[in-house]
């Protein structure tokens, strides 16, 4: 099956009880068993549920893995990928990405003896020289967040494969319609479904895909012992958003081209970052990679933070907010927001400046999005 078909169908089949096209909403907690360890196959809902396995089998379908694994945010998705790690292992990570995740590494998983070093911006070489001996995962955003530079999944893939070190890649920018790094060698992809693929900004989610079973047993037993799991009505709320997914982003990628080629332009805007520009120096990668370039654009205004106040209340259309990937257009300033976690003499060193906004180009209109842009630059 392709993509829209897959995103439609995969994982879902009318209701045997009723014929119901819809997967039903089970909310449930428990299951009536028949007698001493004989049941239909779900006992109890942290384990598992039949809306959630919609979910998870459609998820898996999209970015061509044999398992999915929901959870109840983004966050918990990625604790259970660290929880592959004991005491003394080394994590290798890109060094642009989600200021949570930063969090996460390095006010979480340093206090359990879990180091973390970054590869800045860097090719293939430079993952394989920042190898450490203790090296147990390689962890990878592309596109980045907020500052979009892409990274070579396939290459990466071949040093971590050598080296027989795990290779995941937070793919939430992109979403299984652009890109597929289960394909280009990664062993495990993640989503907080909370961005794209749910794309209605109502759920908090996230999700693991995989091939290799024994990989999928080990997360899978962490999800049922750890228990941080999505409800039925999200995990029901999420399937019904996937249906969509190809049409909005064809339409969230046509908007975001039109809108970075509009700032490129414009005199109040110092720089431009979207993978679509030729003027982009991962624009060859992301060509070679992706299917295409995404939605989110970010930009260096020039000014000050006052300038930056300023225009983020004069948006309309634009809503000032965190997160990403919802049909409606978003603005964000990193630096006091989704990154605000990270030092701020690191974040600069990173190139997140007070300066920089980040926009989630949603599926309106595009000439209502211009408007509102020329209106707040000013
Ligand atoms: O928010 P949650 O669903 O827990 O997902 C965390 C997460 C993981 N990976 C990436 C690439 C992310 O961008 C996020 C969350 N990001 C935002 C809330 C944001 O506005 O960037």
């Amino acid at each position: 099956m392709k993509f829209a078909t897959k995103a439609i169908h995969a994982g879902q089949h009318p209701d045997p009880a009723t014929g119901a096209i819809m997967t039903p909403i089970f909310q449930t907690s428990t299951y009536a068993q028949s007698g001493v360890g004989e049941h239909k196959g779900f006992e109890y809902a942290r384990t598992g549920n039949p809306t959630r396995s919609a979910l998870e089998d459609c998820i898996a379908a999209l970015e061509n893995g044999s398992y999915g694994l929901a959870f109840a945010s983004g966050m918990a998705a990625e604790q259970a990928v660290l929880s592959q790690l004991s005491a003394g292992d080394h994590l290798l990570s890109c060094d642009d990405l989600y200021g949570g995740t930063y969090r996460m590494f390095e006010s979480v998983m340093r206090r359990y003896n879990v180091e973390t070093s970054y590869v800045i911006a860097g090719s293939s070489a430079d993952y394989e020289r920042a190898l450490r001996p203790n090296t147990k995962l390689i962890w990878l955003e592309t596109p980045t967040n907020p500052l979009l530079r892409l990274v070579d999944i396939r290459a990466i893939a071949e040093v971590a494969h050598r080296y027989h070190i795990l290779l995941v890649v937070d793919n939430t920018f992109s979403s299984p319609y652009f890109q597929r790094p289960l394909d280009l060698g990664a062993d495990i992809v993640l989503h907080s479904t909370t961005k794209y693929i749910n794309g209605h900004s109502d759920v908090i989610g996230g999700a693991l895909v995989m091939k290799d079973e024994q990989l999928y047993q080990a997360l899978k037993f962490y999800q049922n012992a750890a228990g941080g799991v999505p409800g039925p009505f999200d995990a029901w709320l999420t399937l019904r958003g996937i249906k969509t997914l190809a049409l909005r982003m064809r339409q969230h990628e046509e908007n975001a081209r039109i809108v970075a080629r509009f700032l490129l332009e414009h005199l109040r805007v110092e720089k431009v970052y979207y993978p679509g520009l030729p003027s982009h120096p991962d624009h060859e990668l992301a060509k070679r990679q992706m299917s295409g370039f995404g939605g989110m654009v970010s930009f260096q205004l020039k000014g000050t933070l006052s300038d930056v106040d300023t225009l983020v209340r004069r948006c309309k259309v634009f809503t000032f907010a965190e997160s990403l990937g919802g049909v409606e257009s978003l603005v964000c300033h990193p630096a006091s927001m989704t990154h605000s976690s990270i030092p701020q003499n690191i974040r600069e060193a990173r190139g997140l400046t007070d300066t920089l906004l980040r926009l989630s180009i949603g599926i309106e209109d595009s000439e209502d999005l211009l408007l509102d842009l020329e209106q707040a630059l000013g």
